[in-house]
């Protein structure tokens, strides 16, 4: 098989560039690992930045998000139980808008259906070769039968644990890498939120942010160890532990439901630098992860793949290379300013293991700058709501 851009992972980066690529007249095909039902129930990220809802808009996807999407003017900080706002709206007139990744998820994957597009779920055994020629090749399995694509280019959307960034010969990749001696405990719970707005709560206990999926699902993320045993946590102690991270009026609104879905995920940046090797061209979690805390993952890898999108219509419409060689540096941009707000909100909000009274008064100052200055309320709330893009 021949096609001009193979798409390797089926997440928000793999889909969206698929449907980018339709819209520039280029053609494609996603080889996804997983079944569709699988990547259209992954529980993950939630918050779409201004932009990104506009995108999806702007590519006929919008429809769903407009009608069941949360659109937010702010959210709140918790200090030891004070609450306080920080108004989007006022100081940037901008908005986010709550929107479950798996939503984003089905809706790309309805649209690229619906337009012809293809895509091969349940494939095993994915390889890349030749990827410094003008001919890359996608090998992979399908019912345990060998098949071949032969592309111009190759895009390796499979995320933190995929093949296309191992694929590219050692020596070429630096790697910039923290781990946060933290984790958040996540649950989903047939509950209607407390909190029109989401509450991110730094406590003496840690940690806690209450968010919510629609007017009758909360999600609820704890601080915890990075390994800890989800199976020590019963719902109630979940409760329990929430409401003692948050303010005592929001504990004594707050509404408890059954809980469907939980896991502990460890907290991580990670950058590799370049992004390209010959015709291999990385974009989204696959080339960086950021601690969930500044909710910019999956902005990032639409954001990535939008300029990857660009750089392929340039080179097939004039045959320049200069936007494709420029990717890297391009998308390195943006993702270094959200690894730098992403540790910024981690950092203030959590309890580090071993800081002493002086991080912990120094944090407190932070917390009360961030929500008290304008400058710095303003600051926050140009990067939550989305840099500009460009
Ligand atoms: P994905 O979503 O991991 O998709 C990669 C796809 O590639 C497939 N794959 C393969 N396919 C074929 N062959 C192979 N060998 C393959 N290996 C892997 C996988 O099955 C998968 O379908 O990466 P992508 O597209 O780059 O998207 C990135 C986002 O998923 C990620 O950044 C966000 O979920 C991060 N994130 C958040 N981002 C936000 O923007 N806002 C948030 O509020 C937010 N909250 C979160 C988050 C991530 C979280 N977790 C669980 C890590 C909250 C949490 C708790
Ligand atoms: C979510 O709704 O899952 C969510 C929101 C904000 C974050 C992280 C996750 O910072």
């Amino acid at each position: 098989m021949r096609v001009q851009v193979g798409i390797i992972g089926a997440g928000p980066a793999g889909l969206m560039l698929s449907l980018l690529l339709h819209r520039a007249g280029i053609s494609s095909i996603i080889i996804e690992n997983r079944s569709r039902q699988y990547v259209e129930a992954r529980v993950r990220a939630g918050v779409l930045e201004h932009w990104t809802t506009e995108l999806m808009s702007e590519l006929g996807v919008g429809e769903r998000l407009r009608k069941e999407g949360l659109v937010h003017e702010g959210i709140d900080i918790g200090i030891n139980g004070e609450r306080r706002r920080i108004d989007f709206k006022a100081l940037v007139n901008k908005t986010i808008t709550i929107y479950g990744q798996q939503e984003v998820v089905k809706d790309l994957i309805a649209a690229r259906l619906a337009q012809g597009g293809e895509i091969e779920f349940e494939v095993s055994d994915t390889s890349v070769d030749r990827l410094d020629s003008e001919r890359p090749i996608i090998r992979y399995k399908k019912n345990g039968e060998p098949r071949e694509i032969e592309c111009d280019f190759i895009a390796g959307c499979d995320g933190f644990h995929g093949i296309c960034r191992p694929s590219i010969p050692k020596g070429v990749l630096t790697e910039f890498e923290r781990v946060y001696p933290y984790g958040w405990l996540g649950v989903l719970s047939e509950s209607p939120p407390v909190s029109h707005e989401l509450i991110y709560s730094y406590t003496d206990r840690g940690f806690a942010l209450y968010t919510m999926r629609s007017n009758s699902i909360s999600r609820l993320y704890l601080q915890v160890d990075p390994d800890e045993d989800i199976n020590k946590w019963s719902d109630e102690e979940i409760w329990n532990e929430l409401k003692r991270r948050v303010s005592p009026e929001t504990a004594a609104k707050l509404q408890t439901g059954r809980v469907f879905e939980k896991g502990v995920t460890a907290m991580r940046s990670f950058v590799v630098e370049p992004m390209q090797f010959g015709r291999l061209f990385l974009s989204g979690d696959a080339a960086h992860i950021v601690p969930p805390t500044g909710a910019k993952g999956m902005n990032l890898a639409v954001a990535d793949v939008l300029f990857f999108s660009r750089a392929l219509e340039s080179f097939y419409k004039t045959k320049s290379t200069s936007l494709l060689d420029g990717y890297t540096k391009k998308c390195l941009s943006r993702i270094w300013k959200a690894q730098r707000f992403s540790y910024f909100m981690t950092t203030m909000l959590h309890l580090n293991p071993g800081d002493s009274e002086f991080d912990r008064r120094r944090q407190l100052a932070e917390l009360d700058y961030v929500t008290s200055s304008k400058a710095a309320s303003t600051a926050l709330a140009e990067n939550y709501v989305g840099l500009p893009i460009d």
